[in-house]
């Protein structure tokens, strides 16, 4: 352990931390101060299992060699390069590699750092694509209720999180929001995709007869809704959205930050559901969580638009001062490597069905009052307590913890999205915790 590592902090204050109860977390800190595989390890010395890949981005498990030792050898070769008007060769022979496990057709890539970047770049990319092809009527932007994209000011205007927007003023203009496809009266307890609901997706017609279809840019969706608790797409809803989309001539923007490498049990949200998006905006998984990176993957003809007027000039001006920064280059190559050595971006379908019996045999259990899995998610709503929403969670929250075990929770809902190299003898203990957290917890 590093000396770093050895000493207790004493003043917490300093620090304003990211979507956390601050007041709360000061008076009782709950510290990680190292990891290794499927496991935490917490400044009380304590091994706790990671449920949640972090926060649903180390898909290929914590420290893992190829990863730690790219990063190691990058940071003594080339530790930075200027981003705009010059390269470096392993941002390219990312792209490449990216571009060979992507949907077929998804054939560049532009690099961000994060997934509420991926999500600005790709908005912004749809509306100067329409306009680059001479239809720069076309600059709405359509969400949905529940989305999450991120937190800056394009995505929580397209997403759908009341707490994420509501402090916020005007947001964007000219952005309207989809229903959402969770359905409990009908859909509770499915295993897997819903059966109900194909039917929402109707309602963009009905947002494209309002607006006129020449004013609309873009829509973008979650295939599956990590953030807000995970809701499923019905049975059919995706495919229905790609075809009023292809039927009007808009842009389908997939959000695949969590469910890209992957979480689905195969490499992308769009390979499991057959539906490829124009532009598919990713994170977390790309680098494995350990150095900040996002990729927005586009197909050919968006890319080309661009690529027109004299050569001299910019095509596109947008880009970070970190794209493709070479550390985050070298930690996605290694990461790559990890999944492609111990088949990870397609493990998540072989313990698809261990997982959901596991996670469907809570039903019962006190407080369950719904149950979602698709590949290696899953989520466990519990009844809120009356007057006190969130609060039950929380407990089950901190009970795992004090347990030995790390989930997360969004409202009242348990939201469970473990590292992909996850044993069938983990998934038991993961499973046998919540169980005993949920009888404990009032
Ligand atoms: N889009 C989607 C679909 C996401 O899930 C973002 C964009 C933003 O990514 P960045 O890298 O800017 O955070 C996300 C991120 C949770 C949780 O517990 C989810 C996210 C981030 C942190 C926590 O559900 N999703
Ligand atoms: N703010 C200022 C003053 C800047 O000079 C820059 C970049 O040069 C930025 C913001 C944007 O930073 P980044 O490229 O890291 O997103």
């Amino acid at each position: 352990m590093s000396n770093r590592l050895k000493v207790t902090p004493n003043d917490l204050s300093a620090f304003w931390m990211p979507f956390t109860a601050n007041r709360h977390f000061k008076q009782a800190p709950r510290m990680l101060v190292s990891a290794k595989d499927m496991h935490y390890t917490a400044s009380d010395g304590r091994k706790i299992l990671d449920g949640t890949a972090g926060l649903w981005c180390v898909n290929a498990g914590h420290c893992r060699p190829k990863i730690t030792e790219a990063i190691r050898e990058q940071a003594g070769e080339l530790d930075y390069a200027p981003a705009f008007q010059m390269g470096h060769p392993i941002v390219f022979e990312l792209a490449n590699r990216l571009v060979d496990v992507a949907p077929k057709g998804m054939d560049h890539v532009f690099f961000t750092n994060s997934g509420s970047e991926s999500v600005e770049t790709a908005l912004k990319m749809a509306i100067a694509y329409h306009r680059a092809k001479g239809d720069g009527s076309r600059f709405r932007l359509i969400g949905r209720e529940r989305g999450y994209h991120g937190v800056n000011f394009g995505g929580i205007s397209v997403g759908g999180i009341v707490s994420n927007r509501k402090m916020f003023g005007t947001l964007l203009t000219g952005v309207d929001h989809m229903p959402h496809t969770h359905l409990p009266g009908k859909n509770a307890f499915s295993r897997g995709v819903p059966e109900h609901g194909a039917e929402l997706a109707d309602e963009l017609e009905r947002i494209v007869t309002l607006h006129d279809a020449s004013t609309i840019a873009a829509v973008i969706v979650e295939p599956v809704a990590g953030s807000t608790g995970v809701i499923l797409p019905p049975k059919g809803y995706l495919q229905k959205l790609r075809a009023i989309c292809d039927k009007h001539g808009i842009l389908l923007i997939f959000d695949e930050v969590i469910t890209g490498f992957g979480r689905l049990g195969t490499p992308f949200a769009a390979d499991y559901f057959g539906v490829t998006p124009d532009i598919m905006t990713t994170a977390k998984g790309v680098s494995n969580g350990v150095v900040p990176m996002g990729a927005v993957f586009v197909k050919k003809e968006i890319h080309d638009a661009f690529m027109n007027g004299p050569e001299h000039m910019i095509e596109f001006f947008h880009g970070y001062t970190y794209s493709g920064n070479p550390i985050a280059c070298a930690a996605a190559l290694g990461t790559l490597d990890t999944y492609k050595e111990e088949g990870l971006l397609t493990r998540g379908a072989e313990l698809e069905d261990y997982w959901a019996d596991a996670l469907h045999s809570l039903k019962g259990e006190p407080h369950v009052i719904d149950i979602r899995n698709i590949g290696l998610i899953g989520a466990i709503e519990l009844e809120p307590i009356a007057g006190a929403p969130t609060k039950r969670a929380f407990s089950a929250f901190i009970k795992a913890f004090e347990r030995g075990l790390l989930i997360r929770t969004t409202g009242d809902i348990i939201a469970l999205s473990p590292p992909l190299i996850i044993t069938k003898g983990q998934i038991d203990e993961l499973f046998d915790h919540i169980r005993e957290v949920l009888r404990m917890i009032d």
